[in-house]
């Protein structure tokens, strides 16, 4: 049915397009454009053109100035014969194409679209075939000059890339702006947008002395909540300078939040238009997660300016290249301006949870796809977060300086130019004199490599032997695996937590090990007593590590380790160590029983808190339901749920005074967003959080949510209520809905909150939230608020017995796809990863799955999944 693409297959463009000139008359009814682009031949033998194209009404088509007949059009494209014209040697000739839209229709949001009261763009990854005919990739570069028309009072601001270079008034109240992007650029970086806006103006100094005018657009009514998305920018700018040597090249930056957008943000040339979410914040509305994924988000699309934008990608497949290596630049941002340890803990629960995930499921795929059939369902965890270790173990096996070098090489090469991942890694190479033959694998190869360590000490030589083997278990999309080249850093403790100087022979050993072979053995001399080894230092690779650690080792790491991120680590084992015995002992029907050790493990960390703030919050936190899931073969929802609510109140009865006197201890005065008050802020409602499951909690989070004067603290004191189920949590939920109803934005939290409760009657309470006044199912933030929730943050209800969630998906799925299959996609996800639970819930999942694949009209976005899922 579907089309798929191979990247073995691509092939250089055989006409370019040098020059687009459009022209927008702007209606949400009846919009017109005008493209008039100058076409060049590049290959002289080509005598057709096909340009892309689909949803849209094609009025006609000139030719250097004349009507033009010579084509053929079908459902996704218009063909050209130019047999005639190519006659000539050098062929180049101007194309004329009308076209009309109807943005107020389109929910897909993609291409032009309504959203709220004004139109924008979303062009990336092949959006702007629906505005006109175009030669749609990456790879073919042209200058922009564009003319937005349209009623002067609905939208007195018409935006787009570049410059702004004329712009005037019409007799009819419509008026018009002109703007010209010096930039070449591919059309998936063009944006319009038009609207009625707040508009909060500053100016950013480059490091050459050049102002650039900063402007950032809001809905009427939100300035309030503009000012820490301006000051993210200035900090990113800042740093962007600072470590990268990375300038801003045009003398205006322009952000713009609308409420309607299907993912976080797109970098669009000189105007990135934005998910309202990851812009608006002030203390009342956003909490300080928010306040940080605002600042990611923001410095993210600041990147791409130039991994991305000035060096784009010369086709899909090396989408990687830019995401990649941005999310890898964003997170080192982060870490420099914040806790690098936090952000590194962050990162890898997100990537081992998401990623492994994806890796074990139907769509898994290499950082660098190799077949593609709808491109949106390949901004994935893997070409993102995984494509971003990819990139930090480069910067591990390089170093910062050499790092660096290759990055500069890597953009004077490529500036301008449509690149690949190959010129990325060459110039690193070059630059370094580094080898990354094998490690070039990690491009090519799906799945997640495990490492296996044993050691062995000889006391009487004083001798250390690590032997490490790995392999990557076969994945849905690749059967057979190859070596990879994995760097894999590593420390050394004496029993008293004191780590030892890795030697050989006298000489210092790198402690990052380079493992390229099957197997391998590391040996270590003057280690004068049997070490405990600190393994996947900072999670050095994304892999997963298998050493048999006892339990009295893993507390000697916990109480010694001078690293952070390994303290973390070998908590996060003993509490996967945990879960598994106490799930033994559940289904043996046995009392269960918390280790006494660990307890106490746990207890000396929290008695400690003031030495490490934000790393006591994230020791003592609990991993989520789908983090501990990530560890089975076959995932037990509803036993996982039952034993991590036996553990969590195990820790909550257990440390009880500990909870409370910590937060009595934890003062905070006026809501102030930095770091420390951060830390304050997460210990101190982390207690909260436990503190709910005792006898002390309705009284305590009562009053925690009256007194609170931030988001951060309401919300915390919400979600304690309803996850321990509370008697004050329905006045509480009320008074939340009562004061909110009216934004969005906030009711998305009170949404998430009422999605993932964890009552009995839960799916029935999101089947009536659909008609709630503040729910809009073509509003993507709110829908995945509500059902994205339910069935990624509830397993336990998602996946009841009976089918119930499965059902209630698909009916879901089925009217999605015809309005936004692009959200559709992503949220079938649970569905198509059957394999990983028993037969009875694999039956109803396939069932459910079936249906959908006989769904009349199904996007190529749902059709792609369901047929890997289905067939592999
Ligand atoms: N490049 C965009 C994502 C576009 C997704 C298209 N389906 C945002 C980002 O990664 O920065
Ligand atoms: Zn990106």
């Amino acid at each position: 049915m579907q089309q798929a693409k191979y990247r073995k297959n691509y092939r250089t463009p055989d006409f370019t397009i040098t020059h687009l000139s459009l022209d927008f008359q702007l209606d949400p009814k009846h919009t017109v454009v005008k493209a008039v682009s100058r076409v060049e031949r590049l290959n002289p033998e080509a005598t057709s053109l096909r340009l892309d194209g689909h949803g849209f009404q094609f009025a006609s088509i000139k030719l250097n100035g004349a009507e033009f007949t010579a084509y053929q059009q079908d459902k996704e494209s218009l063909t050209l014969d130019l047999t005639e014209l190519c006659g000539e040697s050098a062929v180049q000739f101007e194309l004329e194409i009308i076209t009309y839209l109807v943005p107020a229709e389109n929910t897909s949001l993609q291409g032009l679209y309504q959203s709220g009261e004004g139109i924008c763009t979303q062009c990336e990854a092949e959006g702007f075939r629906q505005i006109t005919y175009m030669l749609d990739r990456p790879d073919v570069l042209a200058r922009y000059d564009v003319t937005i028309t349209a009623d002067k009072s609905k939208y007195p601001y018409l935006l787009s890339n570049g410059n702004r270079i004329a712009q005037g008034d019409l007799a009819d109240g419509r008026h018009w702006v002109q703007w010209q992007d010096p930039f070449p650029k591919p059309c998936y970086l063009f944006a319009l947008v038009a609207g009625d806006f707040d508009l909060l103006q500053d100016n950013f100094v480059t490091k050459s002395g050049r102002n650039v005018l900063l402007e950032l657009y809001v809905d009427r009514g939100n300035l309030n909540r503009a000012d820490w998305a301006m000051r993210s920018l200035k900090k990113s700018m800042k740093w962007d300078e600072d470590r990268f040597g990375l300038e801003y090249d045009l003398d205006i930056y322009m952000i713009v939040a609308v409420d309607f957008f299907n993912m976080g943000a797109m970098e669009n040339k000189g105007l990135n238009v934005f998910n309202s979410k990851f812009v608006l914040a002030n203390p009342q509305t956003a909490t300080d997660n928010d306040y940080l994924d605002v600042e990611r988000v923001i410095a993210h699309e600041y990147f791409h300016n130039w991994t991305g934008n000035r060096v784009t990608c010369r086709d899909w497949f090396q989408l990687s290249l830019k995401e990649g290596l941005t999310v890898f630049r964003d997170q080192e941002f982060s870490s420099d301006t914040g806790s690098r340890a936090v952000n590194r803990i962050n990162n890898v629960q997100f990537l081992r949870t998401m990623q492994f995930a994806e890796d074990a499921s139907p769509m898994s795929h290499p950082i660098r796809p190799e077949k593609v059939l709808e491109m949106n369902n390949f901004y994935t965890v893997t070409v993102y977060e995984k494509g971003a270790e990819v990139i930090r173990m480069m910067h591990t096996l390089l170093g910062e300086k050499r790092f660096q070098k290759g990055m500069q090489l890597y953009i004077a090469e490529n500036d301008g130019k449509a690149a690949t991942c190959e010129d990325f890694v060459s110039a690193m190479e070059r630059a370094s004199g580094v080898d990354l033959t094998q490690f070039r694998r990690w491009y090519s190869q799906s799945g997640t490599p495990e490492l296996t360590v044993t050691d062995s000490y000889d006391e009487k030589k004083h001798s250390y032997k690590l032997i490490v083997s790995q392999m990557t278990p076969p994945t849905a999309d690749q059967m057979s695996k190859v070596n990879l080249h994995i760097p894999l850093k590593i420390a050394l403790y004496n029993p008293k937590g004191m780590p030892f100087t890795l030697l050989k022979n006298g000489e210092l050993v790198d402690d990052v090990l380079n493992i390229t072979e099957s197997e391998q053995i590391f040996e270590f001399h003057d280690i004068t007593s049997r070490p405990v080894p600190a393994l996947l230092c900072d999670f050095s690779a994304p892999v997963k590590l298998d050493y048999d650690y006892s339990p009295e080792q893993l507390i000697t790491l916990l109480k010694f380790a001078q690293n952070e991120f390994v303290r973390w680590d070998a908590v996060q084992m003993l509490f996967s160590y945990e879960l598994r015995r106490l799930l033994e002992q559940y289904k043996n029907a046995q009392q269960l029983e918390f280790s006494p050790q660990i307890l106490t493990a746990l207890s000396q960390v929290l008695a400690n808190y003031q030495s490490n703030i934000e790393l006591t919050t994230l020791i003592l936190t609990l991993p989520k339901e789908a983090e501990f899931a990530e560890q089975f073969k076959v995932i037990d929802p509803e036993n996982i749920a039952i034993v991590r609510d036996i553990m969590q109140r195990t820790l909550a009865e257990n440390l009880k005074t500990q909870w409370l006197e910590t937060y009595n201890q934890i003062r905070l005065e006026d809501y102030q967003i930095n770091t420390q008050d951060i830390a304050k802020r997460g210990l101190r409602n982390l207690c909260l959080h436990y503190l709910a499951f005792t006898e002390l909690g309705n009284a305590l989070v009562n009053k925690h949510y009256l007194h609170a004067n931030n988001m951060t603290d309401s919300l915390a004191a919400l979600s304690a209520a309803c996850k321990a189920q509370l008697a004050c949590r329905d006045n509480l939920m009320a008074d939340f809905e009562r004061k909110w109803h009216q934004d969005g934005l906030v009711m998305d939290k009170w949404f998430n909150l009422q999605a993932t409760r964890p009552d009995d009657n839960v799916l029935l309470n999101v089947q009536q939230l659909m008609d709630h006044p503040s729910f809009n199912f073509n509003n993507p933030n709110r829908l995945r608020a509500l059902v994205g929730s339910f069935i990624n943050q509830n397993p336990r209800a998602f996946h009841a017995v009976d089918g119930s969630g499965y059902r209630f998906l698909t009916e879901i799925l089925i009217n999605l796809n015809k309005t936004n299959p692009q959200v559709a996609a992503r949220l079938i996800e649970p569905l198509i990863r059957f394999r990983r639970y028993d037969s009875q819930r694999q039956q109803l999942m396939k069932r459910a799955l079936q249906r959908l694949f006989e769904v009349e009209n199904l996007s190529r976005d749902l059709y792609e999944k369901i047929e890997k899922a289905l067939n592999s």
